[in-house]
């Protein structure tokens, strides 16, 4: 495979942009080598600069739930474009997705369109504090709120993957209200609960993506529910990952729990760049300009944006992929356990709906620990394999693969010669 071109732009890209990428995740740190440029994508496949095309597993980290370039979808961003790229007013497509999202959340009679995960994120600490009147914020080892600074301690994605234990620049006092509990540990909730009175949220991934895919257990999460709600502390779901894309209604919906606030964004963009943080009237009365907590954005719901998630939101329930997405993970995860025992490899395998990933461990996968015992210079080389089989991955251990309706029995045939002769490059590089 020739990457001649990806190589050309990477030194070029070093000259006036950060390791060529605006994002770290892309970088390529944890699996050597330097990043794919990509030029274009259609439906499942993913192509790059050089020609070489992909099987697309990374799905823009999420948000391409029907693949890429949906007809529909094109079409209604086509529309909006000729209408204008943004007024700083507002516009009749916000109420018709704000409506969209608040139907399928029940726990969400208003939301507040943004235009990232982590602004979502940011706003919904802001407000459990502006509702409670109280400071401290629970958050899990592993799981990845974004980059807002309280939230950048023990976190999954670009950090884990980075193997950085928190950010430089971020001062003390600036985490010095995030508690760190561990995922599916409700012994080390409750332990914070004893200790202090002035907890505010508890934010979670109510499956996470970040530190790779890991479900909680039912006792964890009804437990985690119940003592909050008896605290009288609110519950963050960030749904950014699952929201509408393990059931329509998010991962909440699967596992039968109700959020104080829950966060969104990637599917819900259609691949534009949209977040979005929601809960009942009586806390979302706190944001300006119906309360006094303030939260704004220039570019917040953007007509093009809101055009893009409403088709995307209306073809997925038309669509309604969510049988298929579990039929097709548990084919995947089949190919990989099948291809790890023929050639020895320890592997462990995590799936939720359309989010699937393979830890390099034989240990069972339940919290960012366990993540942590994967072998990531084997999963550097099941990466490359799989890119030179027409296989585009996270290029990381700690980031989940998704899945679009767009994969077909077609893919499925590529997916599992690609992953049986990854994983048998795998075992021979290492014996
Ligand atoms: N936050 C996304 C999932 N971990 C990845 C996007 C990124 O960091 O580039």
């Amino acid at each position: 495979m020739n990457f001649n071109n990806s190589e050309q732009l990477y030194k070029k890209g070093c000259e006036h942009l950060v390791g060529a990428v605006n994002s770290p995740v892309r970088a390529f740190a944890s699996v050597g080598g330097n990043p794919l440029f990509i030029d274009k994508a259609k439906g499942a496949y993913i192509k790059d600069v050089d020609g070489n095309k992909y099987i697309d597993l990374v799905l823009s980290y999420g948000p391409m739930i029907l693949g890429h370039r949906n007809k529909k979808v094109e079409k209604a961003v086509s529309r909006a474009l000729k209408k204008g790229y943004s007024f700083g007013a507002s516009t009749n497509a916000e109420i018709t997705l704000a409506k969209i999202v608040c139907d399928a959340f029940p726990g969400m009679d208003k939301v507040r369109f943004v235009n990232s995960g982590t602004e979502a994120v940011l706003s919904a600490i802001r407000l459990a504090r502006a509702h409670t009147n109280k400071d401290k914020i629970v958050k899990f080892s592993g799981c990845y709120h974004g980059h807002m600074d309280a939230m950048l301690v023990a976190a999954g994605s670009g950090l884990a993957t980075l193997s950085l234990p928190g950010s430089k620049g971020v001062p003390a006092q600036a985490v010095e209200n995030t508690l760190i509990a561990e995922y599916n540990n409700l012994e080390s909730v409750k332990a914070h609960f004893e200790k202090h009175n002035d907890i505010a949220a508890v934010i979670l991934e109510p499956v996470t993506g970040n530190m790779g895919v890991v479900q909680p257990t039912d006792e964890f999460i009804k437990g985690l529910r119940k003592i909050t709600k008896e605290h009288g502390v609110l519950l963050i779901c960030d749904e950014v990952m699952t929201g509408f894309r393990s059931k329509f209604g998010g991962a909440q919906e699967i596992i039968g729990i109700e959020a104080d606030i829950t966060c969104l964004g990637k599917v819900i963009g259609g691949g534009f760049p949209v977040g979005a943080y929601g809960a009942r009237n009586e806390i979302m009365e706190n944001v300006a300009p119906l309360g006094g907590m303030y939260q704004a954005g220039t570019l917040s719901g953007n007509p093009i944006a809101m055009a893009a998630g409403i088709s995307t939101l209306t073809e997925l329930k038309k669509q309604n992929p969510y049988n298929k997405f579990n039929v097709v993970a548990e084919r995947i995860e089949g190919f990989l356990l099948k291809s790890a025992k023929k050639y020895g490899v320890a592997l462990t395998v995590n799936r939720f709906g359309s989010m699937i990933n393979p830890f390099f461990t034989a240990t069972e996968v339940k919290n960012f620990t366990d993540a942590q015992t994967s072998d990531t210079s084997k999963f550097a080389k099941f990466f490359w394999a799989m890119i030179e089989n027409g296989v585009f991955l996270p290029p990381s251990q700690f980031e989940a693969w998704f899945l679009s309706s767009s994969l077909t029995i077609r893919e499925m045939k590529k997916l599992e010669i690609a992953i049986d002769a990854s994983m048998k490059l795998v075992a021979n590089s290492v014996n």
